[in-house]
């Protein structure tokens, strides 16, 4: 051992000890059967990259249980390849959540029951995540690398499927990079990254009368989206289901398509996951192609969403060809590229190091005068995205930031509990109390301090 290493003191010893007891006992509460419900009270059904998330925290304490997760999040993916962002509970009744199968109006398809799921996606960090459950395995014995194996083996078609059907499906502005036609696609719903295009969006109001919101009878309104912004939500999915969730000739007939740096750069590190999972499988030669894949999504993001006078990614209006002008947590996502040029790398850096983010980064620029400390993905810190601007960090080989961030979040997770989201100056808890993927990511920062493959030597 290095003289130099320090070790760790008894306190921080027992702090993990906690932290970890603590995170998987929320695992195990939000467990419901075959799947992980992010809250019981305020998300009482399956989330599509929640999952993703929650599988990397279960491959730690229960991997028969992250394998069943990503599954039953697969058994309802689409024909046409879409993996939908919510997959209902047939146990959980209408009310409890709006907007629910009845409202979506899914025909029923495959094997599942009418009604299973929404018509809308989320970011595919699922590729990421199965990888990552995969070489976790060998740490539980033989037969969990058996079952990891035929896990990879039946997730990997379904994973490429869901990578095709945003490339063929969702490219509406022309140019490689996938378009979310929904907020809640982004899963940074609120974000004032959507604030210019949402402003061309109608916000009829009257909608809420005839569809009533029931997070505000479980949820805080200081910490949710407003009633205009919830308005805009329901019309865009009005919209979208009344041709049948087609994506054919979307931009001429839809008030929404918004090029997402945070969306697109996850499409990209999937590739770089598929390229390892193909890998494993034997499959060569596709190994190449999503590694050339990865690399067309990182040149895409860099020609469309870069704007060299703030050095940082901001999300694209893709009907008025305008970049958003909010500096977001979203903006950092493409350090997960590593093919990323340096010059967006050290423009990323330098805003993530500037006085309008620091660590842990809140979801948006502190000094911007809109800024909100309460509401959702305003302002407030939430540890997903910090999760992956470390894995980001670390593709780029800067370790010493990845740690300093890694220590941040586990000060703040063990101080404050297993929240939703997080006040940024004060680190008070927001939102849902016992949410899965604050817990599940708390187990990994606490057991995986590797570097992710392809990263750039420091
Ligand atoms: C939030 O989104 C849902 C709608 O999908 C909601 O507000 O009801 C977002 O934070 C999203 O990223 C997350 O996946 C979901 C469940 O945790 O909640």
């Amino acid at each position: 051992m290095h003289p130099a290493t320090p070790q760790p003191s008894a306190s921080v010893i027992e702090m993990s000890a906690e932290l970890w007891n603590s995170a998987a006992d929320v695992l195990e509460t939000n467990w419901s059967g075959d799947h992980m419900v992010p809250s019981r009270r305020l998300y009482p059904h399956q989330w599509s990259w929640d999952t993703a998330f929650t599988a990397i925290g279960l491959a730690y304490v229960n991997p028969a249980r992250a394998w069943r997760d990503l599954r039953s999040l697969f058994e309802a993916q689409w024909p046409d390849g879409r993996v939908p962002h919510i997959v209902f509970d047939p146990a959980t009744a209408e009310s409890g959540y709006f907007p629910g199968p009845a409202f979506w109006g899914v025909p029923a398809y495959g094997k599942r029951p009418v009604n299973g799921s929404t018509g809308i996606v989320q970011p595919p960090l699922h590729a990421v995540a199965a990888w990552k459950v995969y070489r976790r395995a060998a740490a539980h014995g033989a037969a969990c690398v058996q079952q990891a194996q035929a896990e990879l083996a039946w997730l990997y078609p379904r994973l490429v499927a869901q990578q095709e059907y945003l490339i063929a499906r969702r490219d509406l502005g022309g140019g490689g990079l996938a378009s979310i036609v929904h907020p809640w696609e982004s899963g940074l719903d609120n974000s004032p990254a959507w604030d210019e295009a949402m402003a061309n969006v109608p916000a009829d109001l009257s909608l809420l009368t005839t569809f009533r919101r029931r997070d505000l009878d479980v949820a805080d309104a200081a910490h949710r989206p407003t009633d205009r912004d919830y308005a805009r939500y329901v019309g865009l999915v009005l919209s979208y289901r009344a041709e049948g969730y087609s994506d054919t000739g979307l931009l001429s007939r839809h008030d929404l398509a918004v090029e997402c740096p945070s969306f697109n750069a996850i499409r990209g590190a999937a590739e770089l996951a598929l390229a390892q999972i193909a890998g494993v499988l034997g499959r060569t030669a596709e190994a190449a192609a999503h590694r050339e894949r990865a690399h067309r999504i990182t040149t895409a993001i860099v020609a469309h969403l870069w704007n060299p006078r703030t050095r940082t990614f901001h999300a694209r209006d893709v009907r008025t060809g305008k970049l958003s002008p909010a500096r977001c947590v979203s903006g950092f996502m493409p350090l997960l590229l590593p093919d990323l040029p340096a010059e967006q790398v050290e423009g990323i850096l330098a805003e993530v190091r500037s006085e309008r983010f620091g660590f842990p980064a809140p979801s948006y620029d502190r000094t911007a005068t809109d800024f909100d400390t309460m509401r959702y993905w305003r302002g407030p810190v939430w540890i997903n995205m910090n999760w992956l601007l470390r894995r980001g960090l670390l593709m780029h080989g800067r370790r010493d930031e990845a740690e300093e961030l890694r220590a941040a979040m586990v000060r703040l997770v063990h101080r404050n509990g297993h929240f939703e989201y997080f006040h940024p100056a004060t680190g008070e808890g927001l939102g849902a109390p016992t949410f899965s993927w604050t817990a599940a990511l708390a187990l990994d920062l606490l057991a995986d301090r590797s570097v992710p493959a392809y990263a750039k030597a420091a």
